[in-house]
């Protein structure tokens, strides 16, 4: 079953961005131009890496714990509808929808995400599940969360995969607080969050799924340089950047750029710019925040959130936090 596409258009902001970042000082790029399509195939392969932990860890818990969730969220009788920002493929949704049909026999899913492809997707993917209404939203949800209290049943709201963490800590505690604005008392808000070092988790983990032996990251980073190529006109010679990643321990995150092995100039068509690169000059791609307990506590606190469980996997390398707002 599925529901027309509620389109809430996003502003196309990838010429301006592109503008701005590589004519600043520092030159830097939001990461969330990492993606569109070549970007999302990208993306996904990450999640297959050896490497690349948190998605493994992540569907290990929604696996073990889809029913305690879904228990705290909804009730005996009637299933929580789920509504999931950055919904990606869903891949690890499905282990919480399946468990809702095996459960309360239906439910309502409504996967929020800028990428309309990603959207149809999905819906294609989804579509065996016959007791699940599925209504596709396309949004910002860095922009734009007034389509949360129109959706009036009692929500567990989704926001998976340490996403949270390619925002910086300030922008983290403002969308908790921007969806914690928007939620019913009822709701319930589960947040993935990739965490730091620490004991039992040496930094060379994460550091690693950063840096996969395949190269898979490093293309998903050069790629950014071939969507300003196919979409502005810009003459990137790909081949003259590297890709460069390592894990902050003092400011516990990953740090993502890529680097111009050359003096260069290299001109941008459509944005009537020549950008000038000194050799060994970094553009900054992502940084990767990683959490411990004390920070996610003090900004969901601040956000106007409660923690109500939490839930971790067996290596203890991610950790699902449930909120409710106070
Ligand atoms: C989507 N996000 C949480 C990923 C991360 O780990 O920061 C994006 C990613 N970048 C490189 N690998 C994965």
């Amino acid at each position: 079953m599925s529901k027309k596409l509620v389109l809430v258009k996003p502003k196309s902001e990838f010429a301006e961005d592109i503008k701005k970042g590589l004519t600043s000082n520092i030159k830097e790029i939001p990461s969330y131009h990492l993606y569109g399509e070549k970007g999302d195939q990208l993306f996904e392969k990450i999640t297959l890496t050896n490497e690349y932990y948190p998605t493994r860890s992540e569907l290990q818990i929604l696996e073990s714990y889809a029913f305690n969730i879904l228990m705290h969220s909804g009730s005996d009788e009637k299933a929580p509808t789920i509504v999931e920002l950055g919904s990606g493929n869903g891949t690890k949704t499905e282990k919480l929808l399946n468990k809702a049909v095996e459960v309360y026999g239906k439910c309502n899913y409504y996967p929020v995400d800028i990428s309309q492809q990603s959207l149809l997707l999905l819906k294609n993917r989804l579509s065996k599940f016959e007791h699940c209404l599925i209504s596709p939203v396309e949004a910002n949800i860095y922009e734009n969360l007034e389509f949360l209290p129109r959706i009036q049943s009692q929500k567990l709201i989704l926001f998976l995969g340490s996403s949270i963490g390619n925002m910086g800590i300030d922008k983290s505690y403002s969308l908790m607080k921007r969806i914690a604005d928007n939620m019913s008392p009822h709701d319930k808000l589960l947040i993935g969050f990739d965490l730091a070092h620490n004991g039992n988790k040496p930094q060379e983990i994460i550091n690693r799924a950063y840096n996969d032996d395949g190269l898979v990251t490093a293309q998903f980073n050069l790629n950014l340089l071939r969507k300003i190529n196919n979409q502005l006109g810009g003459e990137f010679d790909v081949g003259q950047f590297e890709y460069y990643s390592h894990y902050n321990p003092e400011l516990k995150r990953q740090e993502s750029f890529l680097k111009s092995k050359i003096k260069q100039d290299v001109r941008i068509s459509d944005l009537n710019l020549t950008v000038r690169f000194c050799k060994d000059e970094y553009i900054l791609t992502e940084f990767s925040q990683k959490f411990d307990l004390e920070m996610i506590a003090k900004m969901a606190g601040a956000a106007g959130l409660e923690q109500v469980d939490s839930y971790t996997d067996k290596n203890r390398y991610f950790i699902n936090s449930l909120f409710i707002k106070t």
